[in-house]
């Protein structure tokens, strides 16, 4: 077997090292240049039902162009405001804003607005308040349930020119940056400290921390640093009123009243826009480990992932799974990209694992996983395995699980659900999924149906499944045969229709397949109680 020989001939280098040899050379494109908007999917079309399409409010007034010349005076900057009311912006400027990454949400907003301060982001608030303006906050706009396009005509703020970086403490490792921060140059300026940022995702050269914050993302690490809720130590806010709440704290510890900073996290814009953040980062480890292993079900995933805290618990950083069809499609990708996909496995699976160690002990670390990795062989728990031997092949074997998502929105359209259950009954719904779309006679094979592929991947270690049905182009009758039963599969498994994307203006209507009545309730109560005018992300999250 291909990994048994690879680790007869590694040495006990670190990953960051350069190790003998690779079994395969991977020649895997990253994600590093992952555009900011690339709608390079099909036309546009709407997949919402045009009668359940939200009707445009006249609670809201209509921005005109004598708007556009007191939103001026708001801000220090021309360039601030962007908009074609007064021909400062085209449309097609005004595309990246108004569209989605998957291109499957299209608004039609007019004006854009970039403040490059708090309070700049406080006087627009304020200026909307007094006008009954509606507004969509944005960050990176790399959401994928809708929830940062208008759906109308509702003014963007746009949070990119809110960017810099305000403190950092070595000793406590607290960072106090802007929202508007992109994840990378986040994590780029804390990696020269010997820090990292305690959230990473393939969305991170486009994603905003702040962005970030507002959708709760989970990401690839959650496993190791755990969710936002922990890491975040403080926010700083404008209220949909204009106010400004400095909630920046910096303490670890703080039981004087409401925890307010937690409701903001996954609140995705319907409360307030965050400004500031402040974030404990982990020390970097010095050691990283990655390997991939080909296994022959899914209960085999299950067990490799027991196996794997245990024998690697403390040390363990991700834990990722996908299953044969997505490792096909990021190969077809890569042919349709005109690349010759290099066989990485001499054995290929029905499931695949990625596991990434990462620890302060380089020696220590890899002892542990070649151990590991021989019980795994000789268990016969895996068909095959492929060991990155330094950066280069680690960040290949990264693509191999983080190119899934590029893939599934480059090769058609894809109906995205991003789910949790227990572990052990998450494929379930894969298998479910594809049984009903076959019998109805969509999914064909070989791309031949309406429906191309359907693919089962992610975060393992935290219960969540990203079940993504690749479509030739989105239409309804797709999505009437995908929802509700998606949903109705995930209630009966006592699961969650959102583990970490959020709700957005995709999922809102279906809060209460797994939020109860009085859940949902007291988050009308909390909307109201923040947003009485109901200006900020209109039509969307808690409907
Ligand atoms: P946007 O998309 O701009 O906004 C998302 C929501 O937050 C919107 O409702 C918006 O109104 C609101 N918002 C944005 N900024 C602010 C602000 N400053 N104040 C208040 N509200 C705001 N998600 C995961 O959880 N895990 C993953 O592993 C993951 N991987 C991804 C990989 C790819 C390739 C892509 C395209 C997306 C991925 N996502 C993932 C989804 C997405 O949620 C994250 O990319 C990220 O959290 C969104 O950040 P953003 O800055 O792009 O926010
Ligand atoms: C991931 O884990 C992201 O890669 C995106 O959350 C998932 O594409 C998706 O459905
Ligand atoms: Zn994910």
């Amino acid at each position: 077997m291909s990994l048994r020989q690879c680790l007869a001939s590694t040495s006990r280098a670190t990953a960051t090292k350069t190790r003998p040899r690779l079994t395969k050379s991977l020649c895997l494109p990253t994600l590093s240049g992952i555009s900011r908007l690339c709608p390079t999917g099909p036309a546009p079309v709407h997949v919402r039902h045009a009668s359940t399409l939200p009707q445009r409010s006249d609670r809201f007034n209509k921005l005109t162009k004598s708007h556009i010349g007191e939103l001026r005076k708001l801000v220090g900057s021309s360039s601030s405001i962007l908009s074609t009311l007064d021909g400062s912006a085209t449309e097609d400027d005004l595309k990246t804003y108004n569209n989605d990454w998957m291109n499957k949400y299209h608004g039609k907003s007019q004006v854009v607005a970039r403040p490059r301060s708090t309070e700049e982001v406080s006087k627009i608030m304020t200026w909307c308040y007094e006008n009954d303006i509606a507004v969509v906050p944005q960050g990176g706009n790399t959401g994928l349930v809708g929830g940062s396009n208008p759906i109308h005509d509702e003014l963007i703020i746009s949070l990119s020119s809110l960017n810099s970086v305000r403190s950092f403490d070595p000793v406590s490792g607290v960072l106090v940056a802007d929202a508007g921060m992109v994840l990378e140059s986040a994590d780029g300026y804390l990696a020269e400290k010997g820090f990292i940022y305690p959230l990473d995702l393939g969305a991170k050269g486009s994603c905003q921390i702040g962005g970030c914050v507002a959708t709760n993302a989970g990401g690839l690490r959650l496993l190791r640093y755990g969710s936002l809720h922990g890491s975040v130590l403080g926010l700083e806010v404008v209220l949909p009123d204009g106010k400004i709440w400095n909630g920046l704290s910096t303490l670890r510890k703080d039981n004087t009243g409401f925890d307010l900073k937690q409701l903001f996290i996954g609140s995705e814009g319907s409360i307030g826009i965050i400004t500031g953040i402040s974030i404990l980062c982990p020390r970097r480890s010095s050691s990283t480990n990655v390997a991939v292993f080909s296994l022959s079900s899914y209960e085999d995933v299950q067990k490799v992932f027991s196996e794997t805290k245990t024998h690697l618990g403390e040390i363990l950083s991700a834990f990722e799974f996908f299953d044969a069809a997505s490792y096909a499609l990021v190969r077809r990708m890569q042919k349709h990209h005109g690349e010759e996909p290099k066989k990485v496995f001499e054995q290929e699976g029905d499931f695949y694992v990625l596991i990434e160690t990462s620890g302060s002990n380089a020696e220590h670390d890899e002892e542990k996983l070649t151990n590991f990795v021989e019980h795994l062989m000789t268990s016969e728990m895996v068909l095959d395995g492929v060991l990155a031997q330094d950066t280069t092949q680690a960040h290949s074997l990264w693509s191999l699980r983080e190119l899934i998502t590029e893939a599934c929105t480059k090769l058609g359209a894809a109906f995205k659900y991003d789910l949790s259950t227990a572990p052990g009954e998450m494929y379930d719904l894969v298998e479910q999924m594809r049984a009903r779309l076959t019998e109805k006679g969509l999914l064909k094979g070989d791309w031949e149906g309406d429906v191309g592929a359907v693919v089962g991947f992610g975060h393992m270690g935290d219960g969540n499944l990203h079940l993504n049905i690749v479509a030739k182009q989105f239409s309804e009758k797709i999505q009437d045969v995908i929802e509700p039963f998606v949903y109705e599969m995930v209630k009966e498994k006592g699961g969650s229709i959102s583990a970490e994307h959020g709700l957005g203006s995709m999922k809102a209507p279906y809060i209460g397949y797994t939020k109860s009545e009085t859940s949902i309730e007291m988050m009308k109560q909390i909307k109201q109680m923040f947003d009485p005018k109901g200006l900020m992300n209109p039509y969307k999250y808690i409907v």
